[in-house]
Protein backbone atom coordinates (compact mmCIF):
# COMPACT_ATOMS: atom_id res chain seq x y z
CA UNK A 1 0.00 0.00 0.00
CA UNK A 2 1.50 3.09 -0.87
CA UNK A 3 2.34 5.63 1.70
CA UNK A 4 0.22 9.09 2.30
CA UNK A 5 2.17 12.03 2.32
CA UNK A 6 -0.43 15.08 3.34
CA UNK A 7 0.24 19.15 3.05
CA UNK A 8 -1.83 21.53 4.80
CA UNK A 9 -1.11 25.13 5.75
CA UNK A 10 -0.92 24.06 9.63
CA UNK A 11 -0.62 20.21 10.85
CA UNK A 12 -2.54 18.91 13.82
CA UNK A 13 -0.75 16.48 16.37
CA UNK A 14 -3.18 13.18 15.96
CA UNK A 15 -2.62 12.38 19.65
CA UNK A 16 -4.92 15.95 20.56
CA UNK A 17 -8.22 14.89 20.10
CA UNK A 18 -9.45 18.71 20.01
CA UNK A 19 -8.48 18.66 16.34
CA UNK A 20 -11.97 18.64 14.56
CA UNK A 21 -13.33 16.34 11.94
CA UNK A 22 -10.47 17.31 8.84
CA UNK A 23 -7.43 16.22 11.41
CA UNK A 24 -9.77 12.93 12.28
CA UNK A 25 -9.98 11.89 8.90
CA UNK A 26 -6.74 12.21 7.87
CA UNK A 27 -5.17 10.80 11.05
CA UNK A 28 -7.06 8.00 10.20
CA UNK A 29 -5.32 7.79 6.45
CA UNK A 30 -2.37 8.48 7.91
CA UNK A 31 -2.50 5.72 10.27
CA UNK A 32 -3.90 2.95 8.29
CA UNK A 33 -0.81 3.61 5.52
CA UNK A 34 1.88 5.21 8.01
CA UNK A 35 2.52 8.47 6.44
CA UNK A 36 3.82 12.09 6.60
CA UNK A 37 2.47 15.23 7.53
CA UNK A 38 3.46 18.34 6.38
CA UNK A 39 3.03 21.76 7.32
CA UNK A 40 3.67 25.40 8.83
CA UNK A 41 4.67 24.68 12.44
CA UNK A 42 2.41 27.92 13.62
CA UNK A 43 6.25 29.58 14.69
CA UNK A 44 7.82 32.48 12.97
CA UNK A 45 10.84 33.82 13.58
CA UNK A 46 12.13 37.56 12.67
CA UNK A 47 14.95 37.65 10.19
CA UNK A 48 15.97 39.22 7.13
CA UNK A 49 13.99 39.14 4.03
CA UNK A 50 14.01 35.77 2.37
CA UNK A 51 15.52 33.82 5.17
CA UNK A 52 12.79 32.01 5.75
CA UNK A 53 14.13 29.68 3.26
CA UNK A 54 16.58 28.37 5.28
CA UNK A 55 14.41 27.17 7.72
CA UNK A 56 14.61 23.55 8.40
CA UNK A 57 12.81 20.58 9.08
CA UNK A 58 10.96 19.75 12.43
CA UNK A 59 10.16 16.21 12.55
CA UNK A 60 8.30 14.27 15.01
CA UNK A 61 7.34 10.47 15.22
CA UNK A 62 3.45 9.42 16.37
CA UNK A 63 3.34 5.88 15.92
CA UNK A 64 2.72 5.13 11.87
CA UNK A 65 2.79 9.22 10.97
CA UNK A 66 5.59 11.35 11.41
CA UNK A 67 4.80 15.01 11.35
CA UNK A 68 6.83 17.51 9.74
CA UNK A 69 7.12 21.38 10.08
CA UNK A 70 9.06 24.24 8.98
CA UNK A 71 8.45 28.04 10.66
CA UNK A 72 8.15 30.74 9.01
CA UNK A 73 10.20 34.25 8.84
CA UNK A 74 7.81 37.15 9.78
CA UNK A 75 7.63 38.32 6.36
CA UNK A 76 6.60 35.27 5.13
CA UNK A 77 3.93 35.12 7.72
CA UNK A 78 2.72 38.68 6.46
CA UNK A 79 2.87 38.10 2.71
CA UNK A 80 1.87 34.40 2.44
CA UNK A 81 -0.31 33.96 5.49
CA UNK A 82 -1.83 36.92 6.31
CA UNK A 83 -1.63 38.97 2.84
CA UNK A 84 -2.18 36.35 -0.23
CA UNK A 85 -3.80 33.41 1.84
CA UNK A 86 -6.10 35.22 3.38
CA UNK A 87 -6.32 39.20 2.26
CA UNK A 88 -6.46 37.68 -1.24
CA UNK A 89 -7.61 34.21 -1.87
CA UNK A 90 -10.11 33.50 1.02
CA UNK A 91 -12.17 37.01 0.50
CA UNK A 92 -12.37 36.42 -3.33
CA UNK A 93 -13.10 33.18 -3.20
CA UNK A 94 -15.83 34.03 -0.82
CA UNK A 95 -17.00 36.46 -3.22
CA UNK A 96 -15.71 39.54 -1.26
CA UNK A 97 -13.53 40.96 -4.09
CA UNK A 98 -14.52 44.48 -1.55
CA UNK A 99 -12.48 43.03 1.11
CA UNK A 100 -9.33 42.12 -0.98
CA UNK A 101 -5.95 43.61 -0.96
CA UNK A 102 -3.96 43.00 -4.02
CA UNK A 103 -0.60 43.53 -3.22
CA UNK A 104 2.55 42.30 -5.77
CA UNK A 105 4.64 41.34 -2.04
CA UNK A 106 1.65 39.40 -1.29
CA UNK A 107 2.14 37.05 -3.99
CA UNK A 108 5.99 37.33 -4.26
CA UNK A 109 5.63 35.63 -0.43
CA UNK A 110 3.17 33.42 -1.48
CA UNK A 111 5.10 32.08 -4.15
CA UNK A 112 8.06 31.74 -2.34
CA UNK A 113 6.55 29.91 1.13
CA UNK A 114 5.19 27.23 -2.21
CA UNK A 115 8.85 26.99 -3.12
CA UNK A 116 10.20 26.46 0.68
CA UNK A 117 7.51 24.04 1.25
CA UNK A 118 8.61 21.95 -2.06
CA UNK A 119 11.72 22.06 -1.37
CA UNK A 120 11.76 21.04 2.09
CA UNK A 121 9.07 18.17 1.02
CA UNK A 122 10.66 16.67 -1.81
CA UNK A 123 13.82 15.06 0.23
CA UNK A 124 11.31 13.36 2.02
CA UNK A 125 9.73 11.35 -0.87
CA UNK A 126 9.48 7.64 -2.15
CA UNK A 127 8.60 6.71 -5.72
CA UNK A 128 5.47 5.16 -4.63
CA UNK A 129 4.12 7.82 -2.15
CA UNK A 130 0.63 9.62 -2.89
CA UNK A 131 0.79 13.41 -2.21
CA UNK A 132 -2.48 14.90 -0.88
CA UNK A 133 -2.19 18.52 -0.79
CA UNK A 134 -4.87 21.01 1.27
CA UNK A 135 -6.64 23.98 0.54
CA UNK A 136 -6.02 27.64 -0.83
CA UNK A 137 -2.62 28.30 1.28
CA UNK A 138 -0.91 25.25 -1.43
CA UNK A 139 -2.61 25.96 -5.10
CA UNK A 140 0.95 26.44 -6.15
CA UNK A 141 2.80 23.62 -4.63
CA UNK A 142 2.22 20.47 -6.99
CA UNK A 143 3.72 22.46 -9.67
CA UNK A 144 6.78 23.73 -7.47
CA UNK A 145 7.14 20.14 -6.88
CA UNK A 146 6.77 19.07 -10.76
CA UNK A 147 9.60 21.60 -11.66
CA UNK A 148 11.73 19.90 -9.08
CA UNK A 149 11.26 16.15 -11.04
CA UNK A 150 8.50 14.78 -8.61
CA UNK A 151 6.21 12.05 -10.95
CA UNK A 152 4.17 10.83 -7.31
CA UNK A 153 0.30 11.21 -8.14
CA UNK A 154 -0.64 14.37 -6.43
CA UNK A 155 -4.10 15.28 -5.55
CA UNK A 156 -5.44 18.75 -4.18
CA UNK A 157 -8.78 19.62 -1.99
CA UNK A 158 -9.99 23.21 -1.87
CA UNK A 159 -11.69 23.37 1.16
CA UNK A 160 -13.31 26.82 0.49
CA UNK A 161 -15.77 27.44 -2.49
CA UNK A 162 -14.59 28.49 -6.12
CA UNK A 163 -16.08 31.81 -6.99
CA UNK A 164 -17.88 32.48 -10.14
CA UNK A 165 -15.09 32.34 -13.41
CA UNK A 166 -15.58 36.52 -13.10
CA UNK A 167 -15.02 37.08 -9.76
CA UNK A 168 -11.95 34.91 -10.34
CA UNK A 169 -10.18 36.52 -13.05
CA UNK A 170 -10.22 39.70 -10.70
CA UNK A 171 -7.29 38.42 -9.02
CA UNK A 172 -4.13 39.41 -10.99
CA UNK A 173 -2.28 36.77 -10.55
CA UNK A 174 -5.26 34.09 -11.95
CA UNK A 175 -3.91 33.00 -14.47
CA UNK A 176 -0.67 31.67 -12.81
CA UNK A 177 -2.90 30.29 -10.32
CA UNK A 178 -5.04 27.77 -12.61
CA UNK A 179 -2.13 27.15 -14.57
CA UNK A 180 -0.29 25.52 -11.44
CA UNK A 181 -3.65 23.90 -10.60
CA UNK A 182 -3.03 21.95 -13.84
CA UNK A 183 -0.10 20.25 -12.08
CA UNK A 184 -2.31 17.86 -10.03
CA UNK A 185 -3.32 14.77 -11.52
CA UNK A 186 -6.90 14.96 -9.20
CA UNK A 187 -8.28 18.46 -7.57
CA UNK A 188 -11.29 17.86 -5.42
CA UNK A 189 -14.34 20.36 -4.84
CA UNK A 190 -16.69 20.81 -2.18
CA UNK A 191 -19.63 20.50 -4.59
CA UNK A 192 -21.09 20.23 -7.84
CA UNK A 193 -21.27 23.94 -8.06
CA UNK A 194 -17.94 24.76 -7.74
CA UNK A 195 -16.77 22.07 -10.11
CA UNK A 196 -19.08 23.86 -12.49
CA UNK A 197 -17.56 27.36 -11.45
CA UNK A 198 -13.97 25.75 -12.23
CA UNK A 199 -14.94 24.19 -15.41
CA UNK A 200 -16.31 27.28 -16.68
CA UNK A 201 -13.32 29.26 -15.83
CA UNK A 202 -11.04 27.35 -17.40
CA UNK A 203 -13.30 26.82 -20.33
CA UNK A 204 -13.49 30.76 -20.70
CA UNK A 205 -10.06 32.11 -19.60
CA UNK A 206 -8.08 29.28 -20.81
CA UNK A 207 -9.63 27.32 -23.72
CA UNK A 208 -9.86 24.46 -21.69
CA UNK A 209 -12.00 20.92 -22.99
CA UNK A 210 -14.01 19.77 -20.34
CA UNK A 211 -14.61 15.39 -21.31
CA UNK A 212 -17.79 14.84 -19.23
CA UNK A 213 -15.83 11.64 -17.44
CA UNK A 214 -14.36 13.75 -15.42
CA UNK A 215 -11.28 15.54 -17.05
CA UNK A 216 -10.45 18.93 -17.82
CA UNK A 217 -8.01 18.94 -20.87
CA UNK A 218 -5.71 22.58 -20.75
CA UNK A 219 -2.18 23.69 -20.62
CA UNK A 220 -1.15 20.78 -22.41
CA UNK A 221 -1.88 18.58 -19.35
CA UNK A 222 -5.17 16.33 -18.13
CA UNK A 223 -6.90 16.86 -15.06
CA UNK A 224 -9.27 15.40 -12.97
CA UNK A 225 -11.42 17.35 -11.58
CA UNK A 226 -14.71 16.00 -8.75
CA UNK A 227 -16.53 16.93 -6.09
CA UNK A 228 -16.11 15.55 -2.91
CA UNK A 229 -18.37 17.14 -0.37
CA UNK A 230 -16.23 16.52 3.02
CA UNK A 231 -18.22 14.79 6.03
CA UNK A 232 -18.04 13.93 9.39
CA UNK A 233 -17.17 11.22 11.53
CA UNK A 234 -20.37 10.56 12.78
CA UNK A 235 -19.80 7.66 15.29
CA UNK A 236 -16.24 9.70 16.44
CA UNK A 237 -18.95 12.66 17.55
CA UNK A 238 -22.04 10.33 18.74
CA UNK A 239 -19.07 8.67 21.40
CA UNK A 240 -18.31 12.46 22.18
CA UNK A 241 -21.84 12.81 22.72
CA UNK A 242 -22.54 10.05 25.20
CA UNK A 243 -18.98 10.86 27.13
CA UNK A 244 -19.85 12.00 30.34
CA UNK A 245 -18.28 16.13 29.42
CA UNK A 246 -21.12 15.84 26.66
CA UNK A 247 -23.68 14.45 28.44
CA UNK A 248 -23.15 16.83 31.85
CA UNK A 249 -23.32 20.19 29.32
CA UNK A 250 -26.89 18.84 27.83
CA UNK A 251 -28.54 18.26 31.49
CA UNK A 252 -26.70 21.60 32.37
CA UNK A 253 -27.86 23.55 29.23
CA UNK A 254 -31.43 21.95 29.44
CA UNK A 255 -31.58 22.54 32.83
CA UNK A 256 -30.93 26.65 32.16
CA UNK A 257 -32.98 26.71 29.79
CA UNK A 258 -36.11 24.46 30.59
CA UNK A 259 -38.38 27.15 30.13
CA UNK A 260 -37.25 28.61 27.11
CA UNK A 261 -36.20 27.62 23.46
CA UNK A 262 -32.67 27.41 22.51
CA UNK A 263 -31.03 28.61 19.76
CA UNK A 264 -27.58 28.23 18.44
CA UNK A 265 -24.92 29.26 16.15
CA UNK A 266 -21.21 28.29 16.53
CA UNK A 267 -18.41 29.46 14.15
CA UNK A 268 -15.48 30.73 13.65
CA UNK A 269 -15.78 34.75 13.93
CA UNK A 270 -15.57 35.46 9.84
CA UNK A 271 -16.72 37.95 7.96
CA UNK A 272 -18.07 34.74 5.40
CA UNK A 273 -20.39 32.96 8.62
CA UNK A 274 -22.86 35.83 7.84
CA UNK A 275 -23.12 36.62 11.85
CA UNK A 276 -24.40 40.14 12.11
CA UNK A 277 -27.06 39.34 9.16
CA UNK A 278 -28.16 36.24 11.95
CA UNK A 279 -28.32 38.60 14.52
CA UNK A 280 -30.59 41.26 12.66
CA UNK A 281 -32.87 37.89 11.33
CA UNK A 282 -33.27 36.64 15.05
CA UNK A 283 -33.88 41.22 15.96
CA UNK A 284 -36.48 40.80 13.15
CA UNK A 285 -38.52 37.77 14.55
CA UNK A 286 -38.78 39.53 18.11
CA UNK A 287 -39.62 42.19 16.19
CA UNK A 288 -42.23 40.84 14.62
CA UNK A 289 -43.35 37.57 16.21
CA UNK A 290 -43.51 39.07 19.54
CA UNK A 291 -44.68 35.30 21.10
CA UNK A 292 -40.64 34.51 20.88
CA UNK A 293 -39.84 37.05 23.57
CA UNK A 294 -38.94 35.74 26.71
CA UNK A 295 -38.70 32.55 25.23
CA UNK A 296 -36.60 32.23 22.34
CA UNK A 297 -32.31 32.95 23.77
CA UNK A 298 -29.60 32.85 20.92
CA UNK A 299 -26.29 31.07 22.05
CA UNK A 300 -23.56 32.54 19.56
CA UNK A 301 -20.35 30.59 19.96
CA UNK A 302 -17.71 32.47 17.74
CA UNK A 303 -13.90 31.80 18.12
CA UNK A 304 -11.64 34.41 17.67
CA UNK A 305 -9.75 33.94 14.10
CA UNK A 306 -7.49 35.55 12.40
CA UNK A 307 -6.79 38.56 14.49
CA UNK A 308 -4.26 39.67 12.68
CA UNK A 309 -6.32 41.08 10.23
CA UNK A 310 -7.90 44.16 10.10
CA UNK A 311 -11.75 43.38 8.23
CA UNK A 312 -11.89 40.63 11.37
CA UNK A 313 -11.74 43.53 13.87
CA UNK A 314 -14.24 45.45 12.27
CA UNK A 315 -16.44 42.46 12.34
CA UNK A 316 -15.53 41.77 16.25
CA UNK A 317 -16.65 45.40 17.23
CA UNK A 318 -19.97 45.59 14.75
CA UNK A 319 -21.09 42.09 16.55
CA UNK A 320 -20.45 43.74 20.06
CA UNK A 321 -22.19 46.96 19.46
CA UNK A 322 -25.24 44.41 17.62
CA UNK A 323 -25.48 41.95 20.73
CA UNK A 324 -25.26 44.98 22.73
CA UNK A 325 -28.29 46.24 20.85
CA UNK A 326 -30.53 43.38 20.77
CA UNK A 327 -30.09 42.90 24.63
CA UNK A 328 -30.83 46.58 25.20
CA UNK A 329 -33.14 47.09 23.21
CA UNK A 330 -35.57 43.48 24.10
CA UNK A 331 -34.21 42.02 27.43
CA UNK A 332 -35.50 41.82 30.65
CA UNK A 333 -34.67 41.62 34.07
CA UNK A 334 -35.16 37.97 33.82
CA UNK A 335 -34.03 37.16 29.99
CA UNK A 336 -31.75 38.39 27.50
CA UNK A 337 -32.01 37.56 23.82
CA UNK A 338 -28.66 36.48 22.88
CA UNK A 339 -25.92 35.13 24.46
CA UNK A 340 -22.85 36.22 22.75
CA UNK A 341 -19.62 34.13 23.65
CA UNK A 342 -16.61 35.24 21.69
CA UNK A 343 -14.80 32.23 22.84
CA UNK A 344 -13.61 29.11 21.55
CA UNK A 345 -15.58 25.96 23.02
CA UNK A 346 -13.84 22.69 23.88
CA UNK A 347 -14.92 20.07 21.30
CA UNK A 348 -16.19 17.56 23.51
CA UNK A 349 -18.13 19.71 24.99
CA UNK A 350 -20.16 20.49 21.62
CA UNK A 351 -22.34 17.52 21.21
CA UNK A 352 -23.93 18.77 24.66
CA UNK A 353 -24.72 22.78 23.02
CA UNK A 354 -26.15 21.51 20.19
CA UNK A 355 -28.12 18.47 21.61
CA UNK A 356 -29.71 21.13 24.13
CA UNK A 357 -30.55 23.33 21.25
CA UNK A 358 -34.29 23.07 18.95
CA UNK A 359 -32.52 25.05 16.55
CA UNK A 360 -29.12 25.57 14.90
CA UNK A 361 -28.63 29.04 12.97
CA UNK A 362 -26.11 27.59 10.02
CA UNK A 363 -26.67 31.18 8.13
CA UNK A 364 -23.06 31.73 6.17
CA UNK A 365 -23.25 34.17 3.13
CA UNK A 366 -20.72 31.63 1.55
CA UNK A 367 -19.04 28.75 3.07
CA UNK A 368 -16.84 25.80 1.63
CA UNK A 369 -19.00 22.97 3.52
CA UNK A 370 -19.85 24.15 7.15
CA UNK A 371 -19.46 20.84 9.32
CA UNK A 372 -21.41 22.66 12.22
CA UNK A 373 -24.21 21.52 10.26
CA UNK A 374 -23.48 18.36 10.23
CA UNK A 375 -22.65 18.17 13.43
CA UNK A 376 -25.60 19.27 14.76
CA UNK A 377 -27.54 16.87 12.96
CA UNK A 378 -24.79 14.27 14.60
CA UNK A 379 -25.68 15.46 18.00
CA UNK A 380 -29.70 15.88 18.04
CA UNK A 381 -31.97 12.80 19.92
CA UNK A 382 -33.67 11.18 16.74
CA UNK A 383 -37.25 10.64 18.72
CA UNK A 384 -36.84 14.60 19.89
CA UNK A 385 -34.36 16.30 17.02
CA UNK A 386 -33.94 19.89 16.71
CA UNK A 387 -33.97 21.91 13.18
CA UNK A 388 -31.12 22.82 11.12
CA UNK A 389 -31.48 26.48 9.99
CA UNK A 390 -28.98 26.62 6.76
CA UNK A 391 -28.15 29.45 4.31
CA UNK A 392 -28.55 27.70 0.78
CA UNK A 393 -24.81 29.63 0.23
CA UNK A 394 -23.16 27.08 2.40
CA UNK A 395 -21.69 23.85 0.51
CA UNK A 396 -23.49 21.42 2.80
CA UNK A 397 -27.24 23.09 1.39
CA UNK A 398 -26.22 20.86 -2.25
CA UNK A 399 -26.68 17.78 0.39
CA UNK A 400 -28.97 18.66 3.50
CA UNK A 401 -31.97 19.44 1.39
CA UNK A 402 -34.34 18.56 4.07
CA UNK A 403 -32.91 21.27 6.18
CA UNK A 404 -34.82 24.62 5.95
CA UNK A 405 -32.81 26.53 3.44
CA UNK A 406 -32.97 30.52 3.57
CA UNK A 407 -31.21 33.48 1.79
CA UNK A 408 -28.92 34.64 4.87
CA UNK A 409 -29.14 38.12 3.27
CA UNK A 410 -33.03 38.59 3.56
CA UNK A 411 -33.70 38.96 7.23
CA UNK A 412 -37.51 38.98 6.68
CA UNK A 413 -37.40 35.42 5.09
CA UNK A 414 -34.71 34.42 7.30
CA UNK A 415 -36.90 35.22 10.46
CA UNK A 416 -39.73 33.59 9.26
CA UNK A 417 -37.62 29.99 8.54
CA UNK A 418 -37.04 30.21 12.07
CA UNK A 419 -40.37 30.39 13.26
CA UNK A 420 -41.32 27.89 11.03
CA UNK A 421 -38.50 26.00 12.83
CA UNK A 422 -39.42 27.31 16.44
CA UNK A 423 -42.96 25.49 15.63
CA UNK A 424 -42.21 22.94 13.94
CA UNK A 425 -44.48 19.11 14.61
CA UNK A 426 -42.43 17.06 15.83
CA UNK A 427 -43.43 14.32 13.32
CA UNK A 428 -41.83 16.61 10.79
CA UNK A 429 -38.83 17.39 12.61
CA UNK A 430 -38.40 13.31 13.13
CA UNK A 431 -38.94 12.88 9.43
CA UNK A 432 -36.44 15.61 8.41
CA UNK A 433 -33.60 14.38 11.22
CA UNK A 434 -34.00 11.14 9.60
CA UNK A 435 -33.26 11.57 5.95
CA UNK A 436 -30.60 13.93 6.68
CA UNK A 437 -28.78 11.43 8.85
CA UNK A 438 -29.05 8.90 6.51
CA UNK A 439 -27.27 11.53 3.61
CA UNK A 440 -24.12 12.73 6.80
CA UNK A 441 -24.18 8.68 7.42
CA UNK A 442 -23.59 7.47 3.88
CA UNK A 443 -21.13 10.68 3.24
CA UNK A 444 -19.07 10.75 6.46
CA UNK A 445 -15.40 11.43 6.08
CA UNK A 446 -13.74 8.42 5.50
CA UNK A 447 -15.96 8.59 2.64
CA UNK A 448 -14.48 11.71 1.78
CA UNK A 449 -11.06 10.23 1.96
CA UNK A 450 -11.65 6.98 0.16
CA UNK A 451 -13.48 8.40 -2.46
CA UNK A 452 -10.69 11.16 -2.90
CA UNK A 453 -7.72 8.73 -2.70
CA UNK A 454 -9.35 6.00 -5.19
CA UNK A 455 -10.46 8.79 -7.77
CA UNK A 456 -6.66 10.01 -7.55
CA UNK A 457 -5.29 6.60 -8.34
CA UNK A 458 -7.79 6.25 -10.97
CA UNK A 459 -7.00 9.44 -12.41
CA UNK A 460 -2.76 8.48 -12.30
CA UNK A 461 -3.85 5.09 -14.35
CA UNK A 462 -6.40 6.64 -16.47
CA UNK A 463 -4.02 9.56 -17.59
CA UNK A 464 -0.84 8.38 -17.60
CA UNK A 465 0.38 10.97 -19.85
CA UNK A 466 -0.85 13.63 -16.56
CA UNK A 467 2.66 13.21 -15.11
CA UNK A 468 5.08 13.20 -18.22
CA UNK A 469 3.23 16.52 -19.75
CA UNK A 470 5.19 18.51 -17.28
CA UNK A 471 8.34 17.09 -17.05
P1 LIG B 1 -14.17 26.48 8.72
O1 LIG B 1 -14.44 27.78 8.02
O2 LIG B 1 -13.34 26.53 9.93
O3 LIG B 1 -13.53 25.41 7.70
P2 LIG B 1 -16.55 24.75 9.59
O4 LIG B 1 -16.67 23.65 8.63
O5 LIG B 1 -17.87 25.38 9.92
O6 LIG B 1 -15.66 25.91 9.06
O7 LIG B 1 -15.93 24.32 11.01
C1 LIG B 1 -14.86 23.50 11.16
C2 LIG B 1 -14.77 22.94 12.60
O8 LIG B 1 -14.52 23.96 13.56
C3 LIG B 1 -16.03 22.20 13.05
O9 LIG B 1 -15.63 20.93 13.48
C4 LIG B 1 -16.58 23.03 14.20
O10 LIG B 1 -17.13 22.26 15.25
C5 LIG B 1 -15.38 23.78 14.71
N1 LIG B 1 -15.78 25.09 15.24
C6 LIG B 1 -16.28 26.13 14.55
N2 LIG B 1 -16.56 27.16 15.37
C7 LIG B 1 -16.22 26.76 16.61
C8 LIG B 1 -16.28 27.39 17.90
N3 LIG B 1 -16.76 28.63 18.04
N4 LIG B 1 -15.83 26.70 18.97
C9 LIG B 1 -15.37 25.44 18.81
N5 LIG B 1 -15.29 24.79 17.63
C10 LIG B 1 -15.71 25.44 16.55
C11 LIG B 1 -13.20 25.29 6.31
C12 LIG B 1 -14.26 25.79 5.32
C13 LIG B 1 -15.59 25.07 5.56
C14 LIG B 1 -15.40 23.55 5.48
C15 LIG B 1 -14.22 23.12 6.37
C16 LIG B 1 -13.89 21.64 6.16
O11 LIG B 1 -14.42 27.20 5.45
O12 LIG B 1 -16.54 25.49 4.59
O13 LIG B 1 -16.57 22.91 5.91
O14 LIG B 1 -13.05 23.86 6.08
O15 LIG B 1 -13.64 21.38 4.81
Amino acid sequence: MSRLVIVSNRVADPRKAAAGGLAVAIKDGLQQTGGVWFGWSGKTFTDAPGVASHSGVHTQTVGKVQLATVDLSQQDYETYYLGYSNNVLWPVFHNRLDLAQFDVRFATGYRRVNQLFAQRIFPLLKPSDVIWVHDYHLIPLAAELRAMGCTNPIGFFLHIPVPPPLIMAAIPEHEWLMRSLFAYDLVGLQTESDMMHLVRYAETEAGAQWRPDGYLRAFNRTLRVGAFPIGMDVGEFASLADAREGLDMFARMREEYSRRQLLIGVDRLDYSKGLPQRIQAFRYLLEHYPENRKRATLIQIAAPSREDLGAYDHLRREMDSLCGAINGDYGELDWMPVRYIHRNVARRRLPGVYRAAHVALVTPLRDGMNLVAKEFLAAQDPADPGVLVLSRFAGAAEQLKEALLVNPYDSQGTAQAIERALTMPLGERIERHSALMTTIRQYDVHWWRTSFLDALKQAVAQAPEAVADTQ
